[in-house]
């Protein structure tokens, strides 16, 4: 799996504030310990960016770049700012992302074409977030048409269905996992790839990485290509690479219908198995899931 580092991003208590103030040190620091951590490509999520967009993206780039070659996921909604972004990566960087919004789109995909990026789908469209694995599908289909149109081939498409927290709804966490065992039928040749952390947010910081990591793993049955994740999570990092097929082996058995008998598990496999029927529906979404 490509793996692509989330963690230089506005929102964060670091970050968000050296961005702010244009101070390289932070940044660089969290951007070289993520390359060491092992991810393919760091996300430099800089928000909305009204004001000042095009020179923050742009300092923003070169600053990561002193430190790293990592490529680059460019991360705003600001199409000003994603081009100047574009214009000053070395290596070939992701477009991070462009949406089904009818302003949006047409713009978004003539950057990519003329920048030669590789671009993320972002499955939001003129009515916001799709509601089901079909209205995701319809997206798909729509992106994909108006992309090869403009000389985009479904190679350079990454689809992301938009995860969203297993602590708000759950079918719509059913949804993603529904639409990306659709995808390749759907989208031959796309890619895809996932905001991971999304489906822990609102959840105590001590435990996401248990929702996190078996989301993956169940994400990853059927095909997912990347993941944006938390480059620090050792373990979701070990999942991803295949150093711990047993983990990923239960994790598919259960999603087949096994019914583990955790007696017989680990305390590691346990909560892996716990995490599966929360995830897949079967069990309620509680703070204390690992628990009971
Ligand atoms: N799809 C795509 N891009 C995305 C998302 C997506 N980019 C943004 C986001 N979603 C993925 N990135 C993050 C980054 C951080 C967190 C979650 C998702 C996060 N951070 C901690 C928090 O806010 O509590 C810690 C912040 C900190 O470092 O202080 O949860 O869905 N294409």
């Amino acid at each position: 799996m490509v793996l692509i580092g989330e963690n230089i991003n506005i929102m964060s208590k670091t970050i968000g504030p050296a961005l702010k103030e244009r101070d390289p040190k932070p940044i660089q620091e969290l951007a070289k310990a993520e390359a060491e951590a092992g991810v393919d490509y760091l996300d430099l999520n800089i928000g909305p960016a009204r004001k000042a967009g095009e020179e923050l993206m742009t300092w923003a780039v070169n600053t990561v770049q002193e430190v790293t070659d990592k490529p680059l996921s460019l991360d705003t909604t600001n199409l000003a700012a994603m081009e100047a972004g574009l214009k000053v990566a070395k290596n070939r960087p992701l477009i991070n992302s462009i949406s089904l919004q009818p302003d949006r789109m047409e713009p978004g995909l003539k950057l990519a074409k003329e920048y030669d990026a590789d671009v993320i789908a972002l499955l939001w469209g003129a009515e916001g977030m799709p509601r089901d694995a079909n209205e995701r599908a319809m997206h798909t289909v729509d992106f994909i048409y108006k992309a090869n149109e403009l000389g985009i081939p479904n190679e350079k498409i990454w689809i992301d269905p938009i995860v969203s927290p297993v602590s708000v709804e759950i079918n719509q966490v059913k949804a993603c996992l529904e639409f990306m065992a659709m995808l390749g039928e759907i989208a031959p040749g796309c890619k895809s790839t996932v905001g991971l952390s999304n489906i822990s947010n609102g959840t105590p910081a001590h435990l996401r990485p248990w929702l996190n990591r078996t989301y993956m793993v169940m994400l990853m049955r059927y095909g997912l290509y990347s993941a944006i994740v938390d480059a620090f999570d050792a373990e979701l990092v070990k999942l991803a690479r295949g150093e711990k097929p047993e983990i990923v082996e239960l994790v598919h058995r259960i999603m087949d219908g096994e019914k583990p008998d955790f007696s017989s598990l680990t305390e590691e496999e346990v909560k892996y198995a716990k995490t599966v029927r929360v995830l897949s529906g079967e069990s309620l979404y509680s703070h204390s899931w690992l628990e009971i």
